[in-house]
């Protein structure tokens, strides 16, 4: 198998031996030890091997999409048009509440599909539509589900602490209390939640209320991540950074006390320029000060049906690069490397002996075609665990 230099974290053999799921060895195939001379051999003719992609942010299972509330508003339609229209992400929770754990399954799947062909073998998928027990755990059901009828691994976070509901309007601490924890409770029981997120900003939950639901993951010990700074700076990536979460994720108001918090805490930034594309927003996220505080960055599609219904990684890794100046390398690092980091997987995201033998091999020259391409997929195939 061919990999490239030794820039991009790549290897730069020429050679990798798979034994079942994990990377057995790696080195020239001049040097290749006799006990893996029975391996049958794949000719990748020169081809770049790198990771598989990890897209390590994504609301990639609920109800209905927002189609119509996007053409209401390019034809000039108020905020209160759409939400009076039923608009907005309470159509999505509607939507949700009203489709069987099939249905969800059903509409997931043409846009995991859609990941999985440009080299995807990791996905994170969050509740966070449903807002209710059963909603709940119905979407985390379907998440797992999607893990059995395709070769990809799916990783849950809970995110009940997503939007206050209609039924709750109003009174975010009964939410929380009466129905987003006991949801989780009964999520984690049924093994059904891998980490717990929630949305930290005006339009949702505050850092003390989001405390609150973190406080439970401490203690059913599991790990949290944060959606934080995305359309103000409320604290909330330092605040979870205290609880040692895995990622903070958006961050385009994070100042330089968030920044200092995630190098301090080894949270992981993530970024999710479709959302910032879809908002059209404006205020960029600190990438100088990230880099130069040494946060890892990954980067992530955010697919969701209202602020960023995007579902090409390769495409998120162009704008990353196009909108936020990442490198090429550091766009590709950022749905390898770090996207593993910021789902607490030690087991992939790089090429390294020992580690799940999870490939993509792409017919380009070299790696940063990758990313400077837009809607173009050179993906020739992917090898999830050891199975081309
Ligand atoms: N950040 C967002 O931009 C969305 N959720 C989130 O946590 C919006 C989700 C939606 O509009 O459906
Ligand atoms: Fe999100």
């Amino acid at each position: 198998m061919a990999a490239d230099g030794p820039a991009y974290g790549l290897s730069g053999h020429d050679t990798v031996v798979l034994d079942d799921v994990a990377i057995a060895w790696m080195g020239s195939l001049s040097e290749l030890p006799d006990g893996h001379r029975t391996a049958s051999v794949l000719d990748l003719e020169g081809r770049l091997v790198t990771p598989a992609l990890i897209d390590c942010h994504t609301h990639l299972v609920h109800g209905g999409n927002r189609a119509k509330e996007f053409e209401m508003r390019l034809n000039g339609a108020s905020y209160e048009d759409i939400a009076r229209a039923g608009g907005g992400i309470v159509s999505t929770v509607a939507a949700t509440r009203a489709a069987t754990e099939d249905d969800l399954v059903d509409s997931a799947l043409p846009r995991l599909d859609t990941l999985l062909a440009e080299g995807v073998a990791t996905v994170e998928i969050k509740s966070g539509y449903g807002l209710d027990t059963e909603t709940e755990l119905r979407m985390l059901r379907a998440a797992r589900r999607l893990a059995e009828l395709r070769p990809v691994a799916v990783q849950t976070s809970f995110l009940g602490a997503h939007a206050v509901p209609p039924e709750f309007s109003g009174r975010n601490d009964a939410y929380i209390d009466d129905e987003c924890i006991p949801a989780l409770r009964v999520a984690q029981a049924e093994g059904l939640v891998d980490a717990v997120d929630a949305f930290c900003e005006g339009i949702a939950f505050s850092p003390v209320e989001v405390a609150r639901v973190f406080d439970v993951a401490r203690e059913l010990n599991l790990p949290v991540k944060i959606h934080a700074e995305q359309l103000s700076d409320l604290g909330g990536a330092a605040m979870a950074a205290a609880y040692g979460a895995l990622s903070a994720d958006h961050l385009e108001y994070l100042g330089e006390a968030g920044v200092v918090a995630l190098a301090k805490a080894g949270t992981t930034a993530v970024i999710l320029p479709g959302a910032f594309y879809t908002l059209r927003e404006t205020q960029v996220p600190p990438i100088d000060l990230l880099r130069e505080n040494g946060v890892p960055m990954a980067v992530a599609t955010d697919a969701n049906p209202g602020s960023s219904p995007l579902t090409s990684l390769l495409l998120t890794m162009n704008m990353a690069s196009t909108l936020f100046r990442l490198t090429p390398e550091e766009a590709l690092a950022g749905t390898t490397r770090n996207a593993a980091r910021a789902l607490g997987l030690s087991d992939r995201g790089v090429i390294a002996p020992g580690l799940r033998a999870d490939l993509a091999v792409w017919d380009v020259e070299e790696p940063a075609e990758l990313v400077y391409r837009m809607g173009y997929n050179p993906l020739f195939t992917r090898i999830v665990g050891g199975e081309l």
